[in-house]
């Protein structure tokens, strides 16, 4: 049981200096944590909703005192001396209390950073480090997962030059955490160099900190990442590979999908897809096609599946229910897990399992507007995530979690994933 003294909060700032909710938890026992929310760009229309304030003149109506004040409030008046037996009772509590199906009155905002303020006191409480108590959450043993690292960047990310939005660097040779990170370091090194020759002094990182200049198309921009590895001495495919957030929803519009300067239906994103999976050492696809679509992904699960993972961000939202038909109608074969796309840490964890027990495998994925907080590093381990996605080895917001996964191989012993 953990008895709650009080729940607090304060606005602070994310990555794209943009407002968010850093929320701290106290229990009567005198422990004592905090825990700050992230927040996306290419949002999924499921995804639980973000309060903000709405008041343009201050953060251009992106300020989140509302959601502030709901923790202030109305969350700690409610909970503040009550006991709670683990993290489901305080979610379920979170959930009621807020009553709407998307968390809109008091804030998926407010709700997680709650929600994870808890889960850290607990761990402290229990005076067991973060990873461990995530854990014992999900009943399995830690492991670290392989990181896919943003090496370029376009759609909503970066400013919109190239339909795609990132492409990812994964290292399935390497042994550790510590051996990816060199890799990756050489190739970015690489990448910097070509990107500089080629487009001038133009070299514009994206939100992620991947690089972001102005492709000639798509194609080029993945035909980059295979140069730059080649460049950096290593062999692109097992050695190193590629994946791809298309993000398609971004480009998707009533004359369907807006890519290299023309417009193409479902079936021929399809074939383009397909096509670069067959030219280029891609592993997983995410979000090839847009959310609604749910026949199209089936169809494309059917092409690729055995050969390249297919996996779902915008079209799962991290959500129970949409994953249930995705599992039911085979339209992907892993789940990109993004605890805010949802709210609470046991709703994020229901989702995981399921998609778990259906054989897919989970990435464990930061938004693409982060903090300088560490906790997803912790929960990827604990929640023994295949795969984890936090952006480019360049801003301090995505090395937290990077530095943090190699202070638990350093530090915890805990053993890298094993590549698909
Ligand atoms: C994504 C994420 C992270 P955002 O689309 O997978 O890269 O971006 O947080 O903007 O939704
Ligand atoms: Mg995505």
């Amino acid at each position: 049981m953990s008895k709650i003294k009080s729940f607090t909060a304060v606005e602070v700032l994310d990555s794209r200096g943009r407002p968010t909710v850093h929320a701290i938890c106290q229990l009567a026992t005198g422990h004592a944590a905090s825990a700050t929310v992230p927040s996306g760009a290419s949002t999924g229309s499921a995804e639980a909703l973000e309060l903000r304030d709405g008041d343009i003149g201050r953060y251009a109506g992106l300020g989140c005192l509302k959601a502030v004040a709901n923790v202030n409030l109305e969350i700690n008046h409610a909970l503040a001396g009550k006991d709670f037996a683990d993290q489901a009772e305080l979610d379920q509590c979170l959930l009621e209390l807020d009553g709407t199906v998307n968390k809109s009155r008091l804030g998926a905002n407010a709700i997680l950073a709650v929600s994870l303020a808890f889960c850290r006191a607990q761990a402290a409480e229990q005076g067991i480090p973060l990873y461990s108590h995530f854990a014992h959450l999900a009943g399995g043993s830690p492991i670290l997962p392989r990181p896919m690292i943003n090496l370029f960047s376009g759609g909503a990310h970066g400013g919109e030059q190239i339909a795609i939005q990132d492409v990812q660097i994964v290292v399935p040779f390497a042994r550790s955490i510590r051996q990816t990170l060199e890799v990756m370091s050489d190739v970015f090194r690489a990448a910097v160099a070509l990107v500089l020759e080629r487009y001038g002094m133009r070299l514009l990182t994206a939100d992620e900190g991947g690089l972001a200049p102005e492709f000639e198309s798509s194609e080029a921009m993945l035909a980059a990442a295979v140069e730059a590895i080649n460049l950096a001495g290593y062999r692109p495919g097992n050695e190193v590979g590629l994946t791809v957030d298309v993000a398609a929803s971004q480009f998707h519009g009533e004359a369907g999908y807006h890519i290299d300067g023309e417009f193409i239906d479902r079936g021929s994103m399809i074939d383009l897809i397909d096509k670069w999976c067959a030219a280029y050492p891609i592993f997983s696809v995410e979000d090839g096609l847009q959310e609604a679509d749910w026949e199209g992904w089936q169809r494309l699960f059917q092409r690729l599946r055995g050969h390249t993972m297919i996996l779902g961000d915008d079209l799962l939202c991290t959500n129970p229910g949409r994953i249930r038909r995705a599992i039911a109608e085979e339209a992907c074969d892993s789940l990109l897990l993004k605890v805010n796309q949802v709210g609470t840490l046991t709703e994020a964890l229901e989702a995981m399992n399921l998609a778990r027990n259906a054989g897919w495998k989970v990435v464990v994925s930061a938004r693409s507007g982060e903090t300088e907080d560490d906790w997803l590093a912790d929960l990827a381990a604990g929640w023994v995530g295949d795969y984890i996605k936090v952006g480019s080895i360049t801003q301090s917001e995505r090395l937290a979690k990077y530095n943090r996964l190699l202070v638990l191989e350093a530090m915890c012993g805990l053993r890298l994933a094993k590549a698909r």
